[in-house]
């Protein structure tokens, strides 16, 4: 029974790598243009809006949808960046995707891209 949940999730995962080598990857920051920052992760992302970016404290607060590794629900909350110059390519009313993990005890974003 294991092994055959296993292999599912292998193939799901292999699925998303499909998925994902097919985005596009343009400039990092060009105007209104696709954008990431961040380790993608092998894990499905969270769509997100972004409320408010606070660059004195390195945190962004996100207007996200379910988090399913964290075992949290949609919420707006805010998040520490595992590299402050992601926060450079925020600001409020972005559209965002992103993946967040606990990090010394704090909810971190460690992948975001425009989702536009
Ligand atoms: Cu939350």
């Amino acid at each position: 029974m294991m092994n055959r949940v296993g292999i599912f999730v292998a193939l799901w995962l292999m699925a998303c790598a499909g998925a994902s080598a097919q985005t596009p990857k343009g400039p990092a920051s060009a105007p209104g243009k696709a954008w990431s920052a961040g380790t993608r992760p092998g894990i499905a992302l969270t769509e997100g809006e972004v409320e408010r970016v606070d660059k004195e404290h390195g945190e962004v607060v996100i207007n996200h949808g379910d988090l399913p590794n964290l075992g949290m629900p949609a919420m707006t909350m805010g998040f520490a960046v595992t590299d402050r110059r992601m926060l450079g390519k925020l600001k409020p009313g972005d559209k965002v995707r992103f993946n967040a993990e606990v990090k010394k005890g704090e909810a971190t974003v460690t992948y975001i891209e425009s989702a536009r």
